[in-house]
C-alpha cells in the first residue's frame, strides 16, 4: 500500500473535523447534545492485493483462470496504447478532444471484468478502456471523440448507457435502470462510474440515497483520481476518504487500490454478486491518479507540480500486473513485448479503419437532438444550410 494512501494529499490542509471547528450549535441545542465526532474512517475496509511493486499478498490471490488473466493484461496494454494514439491524433487535428486515462487503466478494467453481458454499465467520459472491454470497437470510440454521431450509441447487444459530459448527471438515471431490474425481478446489476468531483454534485447524493433506500442493484465506482480538472481532492472533500460517503447513505463501502487490477476485480465482483442477489448497492472508492491531462483542452502544468505525479509512475498498474503475471509463470518478458507490439498494431489498424470510414455530414448537425425542431433552431438551421450552399462548408 502506498505510504500516503490514507493521507490527505495536502499535508498543510486541515479539516474542520480535525480542528473541532464545527459551527456553534443553533436553536437551543446545547453543546454536548450532538455527537460531532467524524465518522471513523477506520471503519472502512481497504483492499490491496498487489503492492506498489507488484508483490502479491498470497492470502488474497483470487482464483481467476489463466485465460482471463492473460486477457486482462492485454486489456490494460491496449487501453494505454489507445490512449497514447488518441492523444497523438488529437494533437494532429484528427480528434475533437478526449479525456485521457493514463494510469487509470486497472481501475477502469477492474470495474467491468466481473460483469456479464446481461449486466449494465454506465461509464463516465474517461472510461474508454472499460468500454473496449465491454465490446465497443476502437473505431467506434474514435468516431465518437472525433465528433461523429455514429460513434455515440452503444453497440448493439452491449448493455451500456451513453456517457454524459454533464458531471454526475448520469448516476441517477443509472440507478433508475437498476431499480427497473428489481421491478422485473431480473437478477442483473448496474455498475456506474464517476469521479471524485462528481461526488460533490447533489444529484449524485440523491442517487446514492435512493439506491440505498430501494436496495437497487448498483455498484457505485467513485474513481478518485485526485483531481477534478484543477481542483485537488482536499478542496473537494474534507473527509479523510471518500468511501465514508457511501457508509453515510447506509450501504457497504470499501476503499480499493485502483491501480491494482486484482483488487478492483475482486471488490467489484463481490459487490456485483451482492447486488444481483438482492443485497442492494455498494460504494467503492477506487484510489488512482490522473497522470495526464484532464482533457486535451487542459494544461495541468499551470496548476500542478510535476513532482506530485512522480510517485504514481512507480505505481504503474501495468508494470505491477506484469510482475504478478511473471510470478505466476503466465507471461515472460518476450511475450510481454510481443503483446505490446500487437496492441500497437491493433490500434493502428483501428485508426486506419476510422480514417477510411469517417465522413462528416455537416448538413445533419441539426437532425439528432429534437424530434420536432423548435422554431428558433429551424431558423438557425436554414441560415446555416444557406451558408453551406454558398460555399461556407462542404458535405462529405
Ligand atoms: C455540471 C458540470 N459542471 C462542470 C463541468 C465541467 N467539468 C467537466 S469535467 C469536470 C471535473 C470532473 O471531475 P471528476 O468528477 O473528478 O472526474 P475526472 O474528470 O477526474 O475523471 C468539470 C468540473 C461539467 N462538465 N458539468
Ligand atoms: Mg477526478
Amino acid at each position: 500500500m502506498p505510504d500516503d494512501f490514507n493521507e490527505n494529499p495536502d499535508p498543510e490542509a486541515t479539516t474542520p473535523a480535525a480542528e473541532g471547528q464545527y459551527p456553534e450549535p443553533k436553536h437551543g441545542v446545547k453543546p454536548g447534545h450532538m455527537d460531532t465526532s467524524p465518522i471513523d474512517p477506520g471503519n472502512i475496509e481497504v483492499l490491496q492485493i498487489l503492492d506498489e511493486h507488484g508483490q502479491l499478498d498470497k492470502s488474497l490471490d483470487p482464483p481467476l483462470n489463466d485465460e482471463l488473466l492473460v486477457s486482462m493484461h492485454r486489456g490494460l496494454v491496449l487501453t494505454r496504447t489507445f490512449d497514447h494514439r488518441m492523444l497523438t491524433m488529437q494533437r494532429q487535428g484528427e480528434m475533437g478532444t478526449f479525456a485521457p486515462n493514463l494510469g487509470q487503466e486497472a481501475c477502469q478494467l477492474g470495474q467491468v471484468i466481473p460483469l456479464s453481458k446481461k449486466d449494465w454499465y454506465s461509464p463516465s467520459y474517461r472510461s474508454f478502456g472499460a468500454q473496449i472491454w465491454r465490446g465497443w470497437s476502437m473505431e467506434r470510440l474514435l468516431l465518437l471523440w472525433a465528433g461523429y454521431h455514429e460513434g455515440f450509441p452503444p453497440p448493439a447487444g452491449v448493455n451500456d448507457l451513453p456517457f454524459s459530459i454533464v458531471v454526475g448527471s448520469h448516476v441517477l438515471p443509472a440507478v433508475g435502470v437498476a431499480m427497473g431490474m428489481n421491478y422485473k425481478s431480473d437478477a442483473s446489476c448496474m455498475v456506474v462510474n464517476f469521479g471524485d468531483g462528481a461526488l460533490s454534485q447533489g444529484a449524485v447524493a440523491e442517487a446514492l440515497n435512493i439506491a440505498a433506500v430501494n436496495a437497487a442493484p448498483v455498484v457505485f465506482v467513485c474513481e478518485n483520481n485526485g483531481w477534478a480538472i484543477s481542483t485537488p481532492l482536499n478542496k473537494q472533500a474534507a473527509s479523510e476518504n471518500l468511501a465514508v460517503r457511501g457508509l453515510g447513505f447506509g450501504m457497504p463501502s470499501i476503499r480499493v487500490d485502483g491501480n491494482d487490477i486484482l483488487a478492483m476485480t475482486v471488490a467489484v465482483d463481490e459487490a456485483a454478486q451482492r447486488a444481483r442477489g438482492g443485497g442492494g448497492p455498494t460504494f467503492i472508492e477506487a484510489v488512482t491518479y490522473r497522470m495526464s491531462l484532464h482533457t486535451t483542452a487542459d494544461d495541468p502544468t499551470v496548476y500542478r507540480e510535476e513532482k506530485l505525479v512522480d510517485p504514481w509512475e512507480e505505481r504503474c498498474p501495468i508494470r505491477r500486473f506484469e510482475t504478478y503475471m511473471k510470478y505466476k509463470g503466465l507471461l515472460d518478458s518476450t511475450t510481454i513485448e510481443r503483446i505490446h507490439a500487437e496492441c500497437e498494431q491493433e490500434v493502428i489498424k483501428a485508426r486506419d479503419h476510422f480514417r477510411s470510414t469517417a465522413a462528416s455530414h455537416p448538413r445533419e448537425i441539426f437532425d439528432h437532438l429534437f424530434e420536432q425542431l423548435p422554431e428558433e433552431l429551424e431558423a438557425q438551421r436554414d441560415a446555416y444550410l444557406r451558408r453551406l450552399d454558398e460555399g461556407g462548408g462542404s458535405d462529405g
